[in-house]
């Protein structure tokens, strides 16, 4: 449920916030092509709901450009380094523009080989990782995906920023319109909701994050100036170190906390890599895909049978709502944009 449930909100047509985020980021510098593609991943996030990465990311999308560090045109060069990996050096760009050049050579190359990997080198990222996932899906290859950020979440034993909020997705394809997908930072949720919570002037929940001293706080501010707290305990902890290994120094890219450095107090987006792994199911189930996709679907239909919901359902319903009838912005983002002067 929204943390701006109760506050005032502006009615806008999908169309409406495309147009908006498209306008914003080409007045702000962007290119065209990088400004469209960062438009359509914050289009789709405010369509489905997912506050941490919809329109609320445009104004730090326009402080990261204003930082002048970025690259705000460069077109990503695409390497076809061998038979299942390609490489997509995004030139301090955004990663979008840079994925969307790649995803096909990445699912051509799944498709003869049975897994491929996608490596994205330097590029800035503040997006959420299933738009890339879907679009994986929807050519009927699994994914998945992991990238890091800055240093903001506290290893679990520890009180300080280290490791990123490190999201990683997972997704599957499967008959009908919406594949299974998962989503979600390893921290215990996105530092954009905690943001959302210190905005709206919301408390948040014990077990998010630390303050500057260490101790539990359910101030977002003081979580913010603090440091995160991995979800899961020491199990989230691991999982976050090995998104900061794979999508990392494996990849020859920064770890969060080189990210944060490299940032020195701009507070731009982290800048860093993506690792994307495909698999196509045709190769890699052997003899019948079929009868190996009716079993993932029993899977999935056991879920039903105990009333428990899929990931990403709540994500799909929404984005059939905001077809239908569009979306609520809550004001106070809506004006933070527009105070852009953009
Ligand atoms: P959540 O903690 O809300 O978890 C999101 C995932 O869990 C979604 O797939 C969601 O599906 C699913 N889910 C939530 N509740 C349930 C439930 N009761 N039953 C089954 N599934 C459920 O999100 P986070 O705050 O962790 O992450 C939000 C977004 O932030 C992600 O998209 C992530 O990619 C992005 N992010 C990006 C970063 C970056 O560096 N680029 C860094 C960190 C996060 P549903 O949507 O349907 O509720
Ligand atoms: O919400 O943690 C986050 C985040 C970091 C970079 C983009 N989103």
């Amino acid at each position: 449920m929204s943390v701006f449930r109760d506050q005032e909100t502006v009615d806008l047509s999908i169309q409406e916030v495309f147009d908006l985020s498209r306008r914003v980021l080409i007045a702000a510098g962007l290119s065209v092509p990088h400004a469209e593609a960062a438009a359509r991943v914050i289009t789709a996030g405010e369509r489905d709901e997912c506050a941490s990465h919809g329109l609320y990311r445009l104004p730090g999308c326009v402080m990261t450009i204003r930082s002048g560090k970025m690259s705000l045109d460069a077109e990503p060069v695409i390497e076809d380094v061998s038979p299942a990996l390609v490489r997509a050096d995004a030139r301090r760009a955004y990663s979008l523009l840079a994925f969307e050049r790649a995803a096909p050579l990445l699912v051509e190359k799944a498709k003869t080989v049975g897994v491929a990997a996608l490596v994205i080198n330097n590029c800035y990222h503040f997006s959420a990782l299933w738009p890339e996932i879907e679009q994986l899906t929807e050519r009927g290859v699994a994914a998945l995906a992991m990238t890091l950020s800055h240093s903001w979440v506290a290893p679990a034993g520890g009180k300080k920023g280290l490791l990123g909020t490190n999201p990683i997705a997972f997704g599957w394809p499967r008959p009908g319109p919406h594949p299974y997908v998962f989503d979600f930072a390893t921290s215990a949720v996105a530092r954009g909701d905690v943001s959302l919570h210190d905005i709206a002037g919301k408390p948040i929940p014990e077990g998010w994050g630390v303050d500057a001293e260490g101790q539990s706080t359910t101030s977002a501010r003081a979580a913010l100036d603090g440091a995160m707290l991995t979800f899961g305990g020491h199990k989230g902890s691991a999982l976050s170190t090995m998104i900061e290994l794979m999508a990392g120094p494996l990849i020859g890219d920064l770890t969060s906390r080189e990210s944060m450095a490299f940032d020195d107090g701009d507070k731009a987006a982290p800048m860093h890599g993506e690792l994307i792994l495909a698999f196509d199911p045709a190769i890699m189930g052997g003899g019948d895909p079929a009868a190996n996709a009716a079993r993932a679907e029993a899977l999935f239909a056991a879920f039903a049978d105990q009333d428990a919901r899929l990931p990403s359902e709540r994500r799909y319903a929404a984005r059939a709502r905001s077809l239908a009838r569009g979306v609520h912005a809550p004001k106070v983002l809506y004006d933070q944009i527009l105070a852009l002067g953009l």
